[in-house]
């Protein structure tokens, strides 16, 4: 008798033990971890971030809930500032474009150098190659963990006034731009007007057109209705930016091992469908496949070009000698910002394509 009790006792003692660290384990997590997105969740890259926090929620068994916060709200619209604060532990978790968080790392704006990477072959090569590489490892450096390439894509330009086929037909045109040096000294070269400005106020400017143009990829211009503000577009992929889904280092470090299995599982995942969103249209049936087959999600434009085409706009293409001349243009901008990123990284980038 006395021994069933003391046995009951013992059971019941440690039912306790377990529930009282289950909850210790469970106040490790904050309620809510804040993910910062610079676009609204109708862009492909919104669309995305809300994978991503769907499939943590249910990779973790709703242990780690991830918020997104679209259009900057978390910044007040400063896209900028995405990295600084997810490095300081402000914002926990970032979904964001390698251009907004060049200005603190500038290895990121080998992206961003112009006619450089000019196929979707060779933004893999570089993601999956050295460059990617030590680009995870500066970021680790600079205090955030980065888990998943995703794709905003190949920056295209369009505008209201006339069509674009030389440097010649950007003279003196106003094209807002990210206000990122490197995209300020690129449309100076070219001899356009870069006007540099948050994603958040540049959709009020192309409305009430303080601005003539912009660039930024399909994935961005389906979603905003480009063609309401812009007549012309000329797809010249001169430059392509990766999302990244990258976590504050010093959180993630603390996780359990099968909570960073489960988030890192979720990041790959989601950056996998938004890249494929990203590039549905434009590399075959390749992407529209992954998304049905892998997603079950069928794209609504499944022809980006062609869908701008019927909305009215004229969409132009480059012959190799009309790419030339901008590429042309654009060496100066070699020689200041090589320095910049790092030869080093540039090289690799240069083996990363095989070149
Ligand atoms: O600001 C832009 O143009 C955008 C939405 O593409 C980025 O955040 C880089």
């Amino acid at each position: 008798m006395k021994t069933r009790l003391f046995l009951k006792s013992v059971a019941l003692m440690s039912v306790m033990l377990m529930l009282a660290s289950a909850l210790a384990g469970a106040a490790n997590f904050k309620k809510e971890y804040k993910l910062q997105v610079n676009v609204g969740p109708t862009f492909y890259w919104g669309m995305g971030a809300q994978k991503f926090a769907d499939l943590v929620n249910e990779k973790t068994n709703g242990q780690i809930v991830v918020k997104p916060y679209f259009g900057s709200t978390l910044l007040k619209g400063a896209q900028l500032n995405a990295f600084q604060m997810v490095a300081q532990g402000v914002i926990d978790v970032a979904f964001e474009s390698t251009i907004n968080s060049a200005t603190v790392l500038p290895q990121k704006n080998i992206f961003s150098l112009p006619f450089f990477i000019n196929t979707l072959e060779n933004l893999d090569k570089l993601e999956t190659g050295e460059t990617g590489k030590a680009i995870f490892a500066a970021m680790e450096e600079k205090g955030v963990m980065p888990l998943a390439w995703g794709e905003n894509g190949f920056r295209q330009i369009t505008n209201s006034k006339k069509e674009i086929k030389t440097p010649e037909d950007l003279k003196g045109l106003r094209v807002r731009v990210v206000g990122s040096p490197i995209f300020i000294d690129t449309f100076k070269a070219l001899g356009a007007d870069p006007i540099n400005m948050n994603w958040g106020d540049a959709v009020t400017a192309f409305q009430q057109g303080t601005v003539d143009g912009q660039e930024n990829p399909v994935g961005v211009l389906i979603p905003v209705q480009i063609h309401q503000y812009h007549k012309y577009a000329t797809f010249w992929n001169y430059l392509a930016d990766p999302l990244m889904i990258y976590w504050n280092k010093k959180d993630w470090d603390a996780f359990p091992d099968d909570i960073k299995a489960a988030i890192k599982e979720a990041a790959e995942q989601a950056a996998r469908f938004e890249k494929a969103l990203s590039r549905a249209g434009l590399d075959g049936d390749v992407s529209l496949n992954i998304l049905k087959n892998e997603f079950n999600y069928t794209m609504e434009v499944a022809d980006p070009v062609k869908f701008l085409q019927e909305k009215g706009m004229t969409v132009s293409t480059l012959s190799d000698a009309e790419l030339q001349a901008f590429k042309d243009a654009v060496k100066p901008i070699y020689d200041t910002w090589v320095p910049k990123i790092g030869e080093d990284l540039y090289k690799k980038a240069l083996a990363d394509m095989g070149q």
